[in-house]
């Protein structure tokens, strides 16, 4: 074959877009830092693989184990790591190690001595425990010494072939880790606290962890002990085989993930992706694009199943005793970020723990008065939560309901679910009207304004005749625009709702007066979104918030379309906060800019994102967000911007959705496709183009409706009939 053919043979297999994109994240040697590790979760039990050949660590946390109480903050905890120590293990050649995105398995192989070695991790949610499976292609060569550690000093112990240890924090909690080996063949021994095994042909170790938290403040937060649920969790699987585990495992994992596919054109997945993210800044490879895209996708199936707890500022993984933010619940951006891609990227089910988190945040609110936050209807909260109400009292975050809320109704737009809508969505809303009905007040201009607004996370302040935005600062700002958009939000999905239910119309009518009443986004002296009630923007701000854009994404009051002139502002706006910021601030950004429909620029801040942390960009090796420190708000977010250039629906008219094909597709992407992806009003849509033009789009609905459709600049009535497809062209 002549040399030239070779090298193009070379160049395409290894350039080739692939199906996901590719989806998997490899490397060619162990992790040396937590942040090189590739995380597993079953939603609650949550691993960091390191992929070492003589030492494997295993950094585990389970989604429960937290300090703190419906008062105090506490923080999210470490749980411990399980070490296994392999003696005799050289000449390694071969070493890659790979987490699956599609399989949600880790691998590591390796070649050492002559013997073929893999080892696969899994977390699985259907039999509640983490599986690691030890094998080699040459019988009796798996040898190791298990050990697990405990961060808090758990009372460790050891017999026939499990280790436990068990503690108990110092709110209560009590809390098991244990984890139970299953050789095949071998001697297996008990050292101390440790578990030896020589020349076993396999092995397989199921590790569980546990507390006795109940998300229930109805149940003071205790239930079932931890020793008892891993009785449960560890009998049953160990009584199944590995291939029943495994499969079991990838049917639940790939019921959910593989409803997306995602390809936006050639993808270097022949790159470590260490390698990949550091060659992305001067390589085409919009497949990193579409693996980081998946990859959201991959880690909210890990770290958010129906039951459990939300996402927190780490999704599950947490090494940390005191993890930065206390790894918790953040509402004035943070938690809400988590969840934007849930629905429209067709994991609805995984939004469900959020909602659960929000009922239980409102009932400890509305029994637990804190002078400061006291409310005559409805609540409010703080900046910072934990799981059971408790709270950091840096900062009172009024509107930060509102906008939490805002997911209720859009779980209702995007499934048509009118039981959820008539039961949980409804009433949130309502009471938190009724919450700014009694807050608001007559502004100067004798419109409604919040009289002690605050714009997330600076504010203006007197230095000698300057106004200069300081940094942390928190005096109430009257009309300040974040306030008054969400209110606007939420008035909004309010009349909505209501419409949608027939009821309460005397009180919709009350609110969408008062929704004409309230102070609106206004263009301050240099064409920008004024953030504050007065023009005092200042156009060099740089500020990671961009809050006064609330009403761009994820509201729904500016946008090119129906408000030009203020989309156009936004503009000004967001060009003058600039491209950079902390990992979730350019996260935001790219949804900002796709909302405004400007792909190319939402490209262009995600390339900065995907640049390596130490070099000023926003993303570990292995693919975790970086504020700095890791934040998991940046990766949820991004998925959820690419998923914005991609695919709209938020613009309602009549009651009617605007479904907006390719409404801000880059030049980066020039051919691709994306499948599986859901719009508001119960629609799913399927998306093709080539070279910067939509060739085809099929959409369905399981309950039938009605849709604007936008396509190639064209708009049209789409009715379909249940189970109805149309074909685009
Ligand atoms: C908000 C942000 C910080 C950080 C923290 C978790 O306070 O302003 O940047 O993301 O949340």
């Amino acid at each position: 074959m002549p040399r030239s053919f070779i090298l193009l043979a070379l160049t395409t297999t290894l350039a080739t877009a692939s199906p996901n994109g590719g989806a998997s994240l490899w490397f060619d040697k162990p992790a040396s830092d937590w942040t090189d590790a590739l995380p597993v979760g079953n939603g609650a039990l949550g691993g960091m693989i390191f992929g070492g050949t003589d030492k494997e660590r295993i950094q585990f946390n389970e989604q429960t184990l937290w300090t703190g109480d419906e008062i105090k903050m506490g923080a999210y905890q470490p749980f411990g790591d399980l070490f296994i120590d392999f003696p005799g293990l050289s000449n390694v050649t071969h070493y890659r190690r790979e987490l699956d995105l599609s399989a949600a398995i880790h691998r590591t192989t390796f070649t050492a001595n002559g013997v073929n070695y893999t080892r696969e991790v899994f977390s699985s949610h259907p039999d509640h425990v983490m599986v690691i499976r030890l094998s080699a292609d040459k019988p009796g060569s798996i040898s190791g010494t298990f050990r697990l550690t405990d961060v808090h000093k758990a009372q460790i112990t050891a017999s026939a072939n499990t280790i436990t240890a068990s503690g108990a924090l110092d709110n209560g909690l009590t809390y098991q880790s244990r984890i139970l080996l299953l050789p095949e063949k071998g001697n297996l021994s008990v050292n101390g606290i440790n578990l030896t095994l020589t020349n076993a042909d396999t092995a397989t170790i199921l590790l569980g962890a546990a507390t006795d938290f109940a998300n229930s403040p109805a149940q003071n937060w205790r239930g079932e002990k931890p020793a008892s649920k891993l009785d449960r969790f560890l009998t049953a699987a160990s009584k199944k085989s590995i291939e029943l585990l495994r499969s079991t495992h990838l049917a639940d994992h790939q019921a959910l993930f593989k409803r997306v596919t995602a390809d936006f054109g050639p993808s270097r997945t022949d790159l470590p992706t260490d390698q990949r993210l550091t060659a992305y800044q001067k390589s085409h490879d919009p497949g990193l694009d579409a693996l980081f895209f998946q990859y959201g996708r991959y880690l909210m199936i890990a770290s958010s199943r129906p039951g459990g707890l939300p996402a927190n500022l780490q999704g599950i993984w947490n090494k940390d005793l005191k993890p930065a933010w206390y790894s918790g619940y953040t509402t004035n951006i943070n938690v809400e970020m988590n969840y934007w891609l849930a629905e429209p990227t067709n994991l609805s089910e995984c939004h469900q723990p959020f909602f659960d988190w929000l009922k239980n945040l409102a009932t400890v609110r509305k029994k637990n008065t804190q002078p400061a936050i006291a409310a005559k209807r409805g609540w409010t909260a703080y900046s910072t939560n934990n799981p059971m109400g408790g709270n950091s009292t840096w900062g009172i975050h009024r509107p930060g309901p509102a906008w939490m809320t805002q997911h209720l109704w859009t779980h209702y737009e995007f499934t048509g679910d009118k039981q959820f809508l008539k039961s949980r969505t409804y009433p949130a809303l309502k009471e938190l009207v009724e919450y700014w009905e009694d807050f608001l007040v007559a502004g100067p201009d004798g419109n409604l304004i919040s009289p002690a607004g605050w714009s997330p996370e600076h504010g203006p302040v007197k230095k000698g005749d300057k106004i200069v935005l300081a940094e942390g600062n928190r005096d109430p700002q009257p009309g300040a625009s974040y306030d008054q958009q969400i209110v606007w939000d939420l008035f909004t999905n309010y009349i909505d709702a209501s419409e949608e239910l027939a009821v309460d119309p005397e009180y919709r009518a009350k609110i969408t007066a008062m929704r004409e009443k309230l102070l609106g986004p206004r263009i301050g002296k240099w064409g920008q979104i004024q953030e504050w009630m007065q023009d005092v923007d200042d156009p060099k701000n740089k500020h990671r918030h961009v809050s006064h854009l609330f009403a761009v994404h994820p509201g729904r009051q500016i946008n090119p379309v129906s408000t030009p002139d203020l989309a156009a502002a936004a503009k000004v706006s967001l060009n003058a906060r600039g491209d950079g910021g902390t990992g979730w601030s350019k996260a935001w950004k790219i949804n900002f800019w796709a909302r405004l429909a400007d792909g190319n620029h939402s490209h262009k801040i995600l390339k900065g994102l995907l640049a390596p942390a130490p070099q000023g960009g926003s993303t570990h090796n292995n693919l975790f967000n970086s504020h700095p420190p890791f934040q998991i708000d940046g990766n949820f977010g991004s998925t959820a911007g690419i998923t914005e250039m991609l695919l709209q629906s938020h613009v309602r008219k009549n009651g009617i959705y605007m479904i907006d094909l390719l409404p801000a597709l880059p030049d980066a992407w020039k051919n691709g496709s994306i499948t599986g992806l859901r719009a508001r009003g119960g629609f799913g849509v399927d998306l093709a183009w080539s070279s910067g033009r939509l060739t085809k789009a099929t959409i369905t609905s399981e309950n039938g409706g009605k849709a604007y459709l936008r396509a190639s600049g064209k708009i049209q009535t789409l009715t379909l009939p249940p189970g109805g497809k149309y074909d685009v062209p």
